[in-house]
């Protein structure tokens, strides 16, 4: 993580009202190590269903897109990472696998580990963030990205339509995207599955406070002041985290040489996670320039993954 984004981040959200951050900053050490334990939570399905759909359709997919150029927006080290990578290796024997992320670090490492375990894979990691312009090594056409995990619902109907279009300037004419995205379901399940029975996801909230407290210097700034909600938005079809404070908060910012105030009973949007339904989603593909060759569910209904063509 770079100091200098979360302060620039923290000066634009922490003072608008009401505050609010990037969901980027929870993924520190302890935070990517909480999310990583959200995934096996008995409540957090899209990780399982998304998988499920991917086991069920890697190698359609692999022979859909025709392409030898696996772009993963995002580190690659995941289980679905592998299961595309799989199929591709059956279908070819070979490809280029470019993962991309903020991260040297994180990239460094999961270029190593995917080199190891693919040997006739060409690893060419790429550093980056999504909010700047795209462009991706590869031949335009033989590129398939991935964006999964259901990170699109991380964004608001304005920055997501702007991601897409950048997503779509970086790539060439016959080049797609897999697309992963949460779908619309009862509330009390999407409530659920971001607030667990065990608290893993409520401490990944609370994880936060700290992240800020570490990074930014801020004295008077407690994660104990803070508290875990979780809320489903009917009007803009998203679950939203928010961090309500217990008591009056008042923090001292030295590394932006700010005070911040937040009165009891006030809270702080940490983070929202848009749920789609599919005509919409494919409408907004259609926007930004791409054509949906095929779109899957598991058999329940929950998530979706979405083939798309440029
Ligand atoms: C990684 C953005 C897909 O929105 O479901 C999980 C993050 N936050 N539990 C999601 C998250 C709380 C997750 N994404």
């Amino acid at each position: 993580m770079t100091t200098g984004g979360l302060a620039g981040d923290a000066l634009a959200g922490l003072w608008q009202t009401p505050p609010s951050l990037p969901a980027r900053w929870f993924y520190d050490e302890r935070g990517s190590r909480l999310f990583d334990e959200i995934t096996r939570l008995p409540e957090y399905y899209p990780t399982r269903r998304e998988a499920e759909i991917l086991r069920a359709h890697a190698a359609e997919i692999a022979a859909g897109s025709g392409a030898d150029t696996l772009v993963e927006l995002g580190a690659g080290m995941s289980v679905k990472t592998r299961i595309m990578l799989d199929a591709f290796v059956a279908a070819r024997g070979t490809l280029r696998f470019v993962p991309l992320d903020v991260s040297e670090v994180v990239l460094t490492e999961a270029a190593a580990a995917i080199a190891r375990d693919y040997p006739t894979a060409t690893v060419e990691p790429v550093v980056g963030d999504f909010d700047s312009p795209l462009s991706f090594p590869g031949e335009p056409g033989g590129r398939l990205v991935l964006f999964l995990g259901g990170t699109i619902g991380n964004f608001d109907d304005e920055r997501r339509a702007a991601f897409l279009g950048r997503l779509r300037a970086g790539l060439g004419v016959g080049d797609h995207l897999l697309l992963g995205a949460d779908l619309v379901k009862e509330p009390s399940r999407l409530l659920a599955a971001y607030d667990d029975s065990a608290r893993v996801t409520a401490e990944f909230n609370r994880n936060l406070i700290e992240v800020l407290r570490a990074t930014l210097d801020a004295e008077g700034l407690y994660v104990d002041d803070f508290e875990h909600v979780v809320r489903w938005n009917a009007e803009q079809h998203r679950v939203e985290m928010w961090l309500r404070a217990r008591r009056d908060v008042t923090a001292r910012f030295r590394a932006l040489g700010r005070d911040w105030k937040l009165p009891a009973g006030d809270g702080m949007l940490t983070e929202i996670s848009v749920k789609f339904r599919l005509p919409a989603l494919g409408a907004e593909l259609a926007a930004a320039g791409f054509a949906v060759a095929r779109t899957w569910t598991d058999p329940a209904g929950d998530f979706s993954v979405t083939l798309a063509r440029a």
